[in-house]
C-alpha cells in the first residue's frame, strides 16, 4: 500500500477512516466513521484503465437515476449511490502515484448479503436489478464509456482462458486439467448471446453487467432493497448479462468460493423468485428472443465467470482479491459445478419463466 488513507481522506474532507469494508473482488473500500458516515474506495486500475471515466459515468447514471427516484416520490439520497466531491470540486482524487479516490455517502441501516438465507430475497433483487434497468431505459447510451471492453462477451473470455492456458504464467497449468477440460467441454453454449445481439435479435440496454446479490443493499428492518450500488460496469449490454449474473450468484445454493462442492447446486425456488421479480418489471419491453435466452443465459454467465476466475488462477492471481491460496480455483470449481447443475435443469427453468410472462 503506497498511501495514507487517512491523508487521502482528508481531500474529501472527511477524517476518521476505520479500516477495510465490505466483501468486493475488485476495490479497496473503507469506512469511515463520521457523523455523517462515508464509503472511501481506492478504484482498481488494473481493472479499470480509466478511472475518469469510470467517474464520469457514475455521475451521469446516478444524477439520472436521483431524478427518477425523486419524480416517483422516492428518496434520491437512499435509494442510490451519492458522489462526493473533493475539496477542489472533483469526483475523485489522484494522489501522486497515480491511485484514484472516492467517496460516497454510507447508505445507513442497510445490510448486504453474500448467500439469501430466504429466497423472497431473491424476489426483492429481481424487482430491483428490473427496476434499476427500467430507470434506466431512456439514459444516453452514447453518452456511457465502455470501462472494461467485453466485459461479457462470453467467446473473448474464452480466448483469455484459452491465451492463459497457453501463457501457463503461475506453472499451475499442471494442477488444473479437470477444470480446463471442463471448460472446453462447454464451449458449446459460447456464442449463444453475442450471436443473438449481432444478429439484433436482442436489444442493446443499458445495463449494470455487476449483478451480484452484495451488489444490493436491503432495509436492515423491512428487508426491502434499498439501493443498487457498485455502478462501475453499468454500459450499454444486454438484459440477459443482468438476469444471468445475478442468478449465478443469487441462486447459488453456497457461497461462492465454498471448497465443499457437495454443498452447491442450483436452488430453483431461488430462481423463480428472481425470475418473478425481474420479469414482472421487465414485461413491456422485454422480447421473444431474449425470453427464450433467459435459462441459458444463467448457465452461460456462470460458465463466463468460472472462465475468468480459472484464467485468474493460471495467471497468478492478477485480477480478483484473494484471500487464500487457490482461492480463484475454488471459485472456479464452484462455477463450473453450478454449470454442471444448470445444464440438467433447464427444462424446469423455461417453464418458470413461462409462468410469469
Ligand atoms: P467492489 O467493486 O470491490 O465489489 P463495491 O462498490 O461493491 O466494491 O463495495 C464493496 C462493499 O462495500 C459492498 O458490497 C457493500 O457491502 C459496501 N458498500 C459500498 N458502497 C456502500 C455505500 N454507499 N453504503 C453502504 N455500504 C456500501
Ligand atoms: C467482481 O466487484 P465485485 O466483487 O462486485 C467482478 C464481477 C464478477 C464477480 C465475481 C469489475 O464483482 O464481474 O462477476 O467479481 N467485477 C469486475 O464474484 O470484474
Ligand atoms: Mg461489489
Amino acid at each position: 500500500m503506497n498511501y495514507d488513507i487517512n491523508e487521502i481522506s482528508s481531500h474529501f474532507a472527511v477524517e476518521k477512516v476505520i479500516g477495510n469494508y465490505g466483501n468486493g473482488h475488485i476495490n479497496d473500500t473503507y469506512l469511515c466513521d463520521n457523523a455523517p458516515r462515508y464509503i472511501l474506495q481506492r478504484i482498481n486500475s488494473n481493472v479499470f484503465k480509466s478511472p475518469e471515466e469510470v467517474m464520469e459515468n457514475i455521475e451521469g447514471v446516478t444524477l439520472h437515476l436521483k431524478k427518477k427516484i425523486k419524480d416517483a416520490g422516492g428518496d434520491p439520497d437512499r435509494e442510490t449511490l451519492t458522489v462526493v466531491r473533493t475539496l477542489e470540486n472533483k469526483n475523485c482524487y489522484k494522489d501522486n502515484n497515480g491511485n484514484y479516490f472516492r467517496m460516497y455517502r454510507f447508505i445507513e441501516n442497510s445490510v448486504s448479503y453474500d448467500i439469501a438465507e430466504d429466497p423472497i430475497l431473491l424476489y426483492y433483487a429481481g424487482k430491483a436489478f428490473g427496476r434499476f434497468q427500467n430507470m434506466l431505459d431512456d439514459f444516453p447510451a452514447e453518452n456511457l464509456h465502455e470501462t472494461i471492453v467485453d466485459f461479457h462477451n462470453t467467446p473473448v473470455r474464452v480466448n483469455q482462458l484459452m491465451s492463459a492456458i497457453e501463457a501457463n504464467k503461475s506453472g499451475r497449468l499442471d494442477e488444473v486439467m479437470p477444470e480446463v477440460e471442463f471448460a472446453k467441454k462447454y464451449t458449446k453454449y459460447t456464442n449463444l448471446i453475442t450471436d443473438a445481439m449481432d444478429a439484433g435479435e436482442v436489444p442493446l440496454r443499458v445495463t449494470h453487467n455487476d449483478t451480484k446479490l452484495n451488489n444490493i443493499l436491503f432495509d436492515e428492518k423491512s428487508g426491502e432493497v434499498v439501493c443498487v450500488i457498485d455502478l462501475d460496469t453499468v454500459m450499454p449490454g444486454s438484459m440477459l448479462y443482468d438476469f444471468g449474473d445475478a442468478m449465478r450468484f443469487g441462486a447459488a445454493s453456497g457461497a461462492e468460493d465454498e471448497k465443499d462442492l457437495k454443498k452447491i447446486w442450483f436452488d430453483l425456488e431461488k430462481f423463480e423468485q428472481f425470475t418473478k421479480g425481474f420479469v414482472g418489471e421487465m414485461k413491456d419491453t422485454i422480447t421473444k428472443k431474449e425470453i427464450e435466452l433467459l435459462p441459458i443465459s444463467v448457465l452461460l454467465m456462470t460458465y463466463e465467470c468460472g472462465t475468468r476466475f480459472l484464467a485468474d488462477h493460471i495467471n497468478g492471481d492478477e485480477y480478483f482479491k484473494i484471500h487464500r491460496e487457490g482461492h480463484n480455483l475454488d471459485r472456479a470449481r464452484t462455477q463450473f459445478k453450478l454449470v454442471y447443475d444448470i445444464e440438467t435443469k433447464l427444462e424446469e427453468m423455461k417453464k418458470i419463466v413461462e409462468k410469469y410472462i
